[in-house]
């Protein structure tokens, strides 16, 4: 796995498809790190164009609450440790600082019901930099 080094940018590319993208970059506890999916970068929900940012639509209002994160948009980024349920944070397009509170391998994923992966595709390139 990677451990990064501080002001040193790592960058990993994340799959809508994919349930879990393990990334293999290790997360330090206490540590400080800054992610960014930089530019304009796509991913797609069957037809609908999604940034990392991630989308609302009226009328899949009723599904929201099955999605893997709630309260966040479909298709937003977001990362997760271990994959640990307690150890899961939005990334978006930017997520200026966040400091680590657990130890071990980032994975991320496009927030989406768990059983609907299956009409995702594309990619993004999102960058990790270690701050402290
Ligand atoms: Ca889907």
């Amino acid at each position: 796995m990677i451990k990064l080094q501080i002001g040193s940018p790592s960058v990993t590319i994340i799959d809508a498809h994919k349930y879990w993208n393990a990334t293999g970059i290790y997360i330090e506890i206490g540590a400080s790190y800054r992610f960014e999916v930089e530019g304009e970068q796509f991913w797609y929900d069957a037809g609908i164009r999604s940034n990392a940012n991630g989308y609302t639509k009226l009328w899949l209002r009723w599904a929201e609450m099955f999605r893997r994160k709630p309260n966040e948009n479909w298709f937003s980024l977001i990362g997760n440790i271990d994959q640990s349920s307690e150890q899961e944070f939005l990334i978006g397009k930017k997520l200026e600082k966040h400091q680590a509170t657990s130890s071990g391998e980032l994975f991320c994923y496009a927030n989406d019901v768990p059983i609907m992966y299956f009409n995702n595709h594309g990619t993004l390139s999102l960058t990790i930099t270690r701050l402290s």
